[in-house]
């Protein structure tokens, strides 16, 4: 069974809660573990739907919040993850989040040959590779990576247009440039062409009205049904299921320039990957989605 740290900005684009049922139910299929939980936005209500969505399929970790002030919280990045937290906090008491650095650095501490998925901006990954030793571990962010983590799966870049800054490394550009520079360990890519055009959420409406993910799609178009594209649903598919019909890059050299535009070179470090068959990827996702 394969460890996995999921980091995600829950709360601005609906399709982390895709993802995150994806991940549940590699958990639930017996296959993944989930060590822990970061939520990368300063808001916290993207934290408790995090926390809602774990509770639902009865996954167990700890969940932590970047301690950042003033990143993407404004009101557009609030529009689903409040009332996720509303219905969250009808029948639970309030969460004190951990800091996303130290919730990070203890999983990584107690655990090794772990799989990092991002499908947000990478301030968590910039602040734990930056991070210094510790009460939970003696060694530095770098290090610590290097000793514990097996590969980091981002949804991030886009490879199919070269002109494009992909939001997860345009909303933070340094911190996407940090982690392409100095994490020690293969990144693969799914970039924005890998999810672009898979189309997911039709399956949600037949659920129960408090599943979570629901909440999330339903409040996310303005109390409406509707379907999304699901680049960090088939990231996460694609952390759990490597071994499928992907279309994988050779090894190269990714950085990412002041606009946030993937720049890929010749060298060591990185792959992208996105799916052949996506309408195979389609049905499977809105099938994982949609609890059947
Ligand atoms: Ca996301």
């Amino acid at each position: 069974m394969r460890k996995y740290i999921f980091d995600t900005d829950l709360g601005s684009d609906c399709d982390d809660c895709g993802a995150m049922a994806v991940l549940c139910d590699g958990v639930k299929q017996g296959i993944a573990e989930v060590v822990a939980v970061t939520h990368c936005t300063s808001e916290i209500y993207g934290a408790y739907g995090a926390k809602a969505i774990l509770d639902w399929f009865g996954v167990d970790c700890p969940v932590g919040q970047t301690s950042r002030k003033g990143f993407q919280d404004q009101d557009a990045e609030k529009r689903y993850g409040y009332p996720m937290m509303q219905d969250y906090l009808t029948d639970h008491d309030p969460i004190e989040f951990p800091d996303a650095v130290a919730v990070l650095r203890k999983a990584l501490n107690d655990n090794r040959d772990v799989t990092m998925i991002f499908v947000g901006p990478m301030v968590n990954m910039e602040d734990l590779l930056r991070s210094q030793p510790d009460e939970n571990s003696p060694l530095d962010g770098v290090s610590l990576v290097k000793q514990s983590v097996r590969e980091v799966i981002v949804m991030g870049g886009d490879f199919g247009d070269f002109e494009h800054g992909e939001w997860n490394i345009f909303a933070n550009v340094p911190a996407a440039q940090y982690m392409s520079e100095y994490c020690p360990v293969p990144i693969i890519y799914c970039g924005f062409e890998a999810g672009r055009d898979i189309m997911t959420g039709e399956t949600l409406w037949d659920c129960p009205e408090r599943y979570p993910v629901r909440i999330g799609y339903w409040n996310f178009f303005g109390k409406g049904k509707g379907l999304r594209n699901s680049w960090d649903p088939v990231t996460v598919y694609y952390a759990l299921y490597p071994e499928k019909d992907w279309e994988i890059s050779e090894e190269c050299c990714i950085r990412y320039d002041d606009a946030g535009r993937a720049l890929v070179s010749e060298g060591t470090g990185a792959r992208h990957v996105r799916y052949r068959d996506e309408e195979w990827m389609k049905h499977e996702l809105n099938r994982i989605m949609g609890l059947k």
